[in-house]
């Protein structure tokens, strides 16, 4: 199992809202295939195993056993049921790593196997699938994406002056870290005030990687277009309750009685997005807080600078629990994770 999810992280990048799932077949001791979902809308790791299984070895697949980091799907979705599949090429013996969050798929994939006779061991990988995928459990079990908000604080608790634009806190390593981050997040959203104030690029520059969709909240619509951000050739998105243009860019008006964070969370659903990171300001940051469970996850360095005085970085809501620590060269980064999300996970 431990290979079928070394491979899955394969996939990681390229499968959008789709989990990463990996897949081994072994036959008396011996690994005979091995796959893994590469593309969204691609054939699914069970297939690319058993396409990956030499002519010879074809007639052993129905004495052999599959070992699936996820419950294979149950239902015709871009790509045909993978269930079906493994009954229908006469496999008896699968093992499982959890099973699918996905309500279409959930224990039916399973039972669909089982009905027919096939033997299914279902075993306790929910924690590690969910780490690997947490937009897409975070979508099947909350309906919105994975939340996680990022800032840097000074070693007396300030994430920045007031009035003074970006004030240099966190060191280049963390830095670093945070363009990691960006890429691996499907979007990247900040409050206008950041934008006017620290002219920011929020794009991957200092590792290789993808840049995420921008996202700006933009309530009384205060940008004018001109800002840095708009001139990168990457189309922004500004969520306002106001009607305005950006030209090349999507202005999303939306109706007074919606929380903008509601529409962008039906906004990247929709373009098969489902995780968004939230690099602030403060006022960003506590709307994600304040919302009714808007938030998965925190990270937070804490530089040895102290700052004396300025905008006080959010208070850690009850509901966090301590994930990680780290030292990051001159900083200390705290990941915090929320108790009720992760609960929620792995409870399946
Ligand atoms: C599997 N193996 O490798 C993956 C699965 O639209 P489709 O056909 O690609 O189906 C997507 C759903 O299938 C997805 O929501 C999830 O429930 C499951 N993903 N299942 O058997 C795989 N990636
Ligand atoms: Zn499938």
């Amino acid at each position: 199992m431990d290979r079928a999810f070394e491979l899955a992280e394969l996939g990681k990048p390229y499968v959008r809202s789709n989990p990463a799932v990996g897949c081994v077949i072994i036959h008396k001791d011996t690994i005979i295939g091995e796959g893994f979902h590469r593309e969204f809308g691609g054939p699914h790791a069970e297939i690319n195993a058993i396409l990956s299984v030499q002519s010879g070895d074809i007639d052993k697949l129905n004495e052999a056993t599959f070992y699936i980091t996820l419950e294979p799907c149950s239902f015709v979705g871009k790509t045909p049921s993978c269930a079906n599949h493994l009954i229908e090429t006469g496999v008896k013996h699968v093992v499982i790593g959890s099973l699918d969050p996905n309500p279409k798929v959930h224990r039916r994939g399973v039972q669909m196997m089982r009905e027919q006779g096939v033997y299914v061991e279902v075993l306790n990988y929910a924690q590690t699938n969910a780490n690997l995928n947490p937009g897409f459990y975070s979508a099947m079990l909350h309906g919105r994406p994975y939340v996680t908000l990022k800032w840097a604080q000074s070693s007396d608790g300030f994430i920045g002056q007031i009035g003074q634009g970006s004030v240099p806190i966190s060191g280049q390593k963390s830095r670093r870290f945070t363009h990691t981050w960006r890429s691996e997040h499907h979007a990247i959203l900040v409050g206008s005030n950041t934008i006017l104030e620290d002219n920011p690029r929020l794009d991957v520059r200092l590792i290789e990687g993808e840049s995420p969709q921008v996202i700006i909240l933009d309530r009384r619509g205060c940008l004018t277009g001109n800002e840095m951000i708009f001139s990168l050739g990457r189309e922004v998105w500004i969520f306002s309750y106001e009607k305005k243009e950006i030209k090349h860019h999507r202005w999303i008006t939306v109706d007074s009685d919606k929380h903008l964070i509601i529409s962008v969370f039906e906004a990247m659903l929709t373009e098969e997005m489902n995780t968004l990171f939230v690099e602030g300001g403060r006022q960003t940051h506590q709307a994600f807080l304040d919302g009714p469970m808007w938030w998965d996850e925190l990270r937070c360095f804490t530089s040895k600078k102290s700052l004396g005085e300025g905008i006080q970085a959010p208070m850690l809501p009850d509901d966090s629990a301590p994930y990680k620590t780290l030292d990051v060269g001159d900083d200390e980064l705290i990941i915090l994770r929320s108790k009720q999300t992760w609960q929620n996970f792995i409870s399946l």
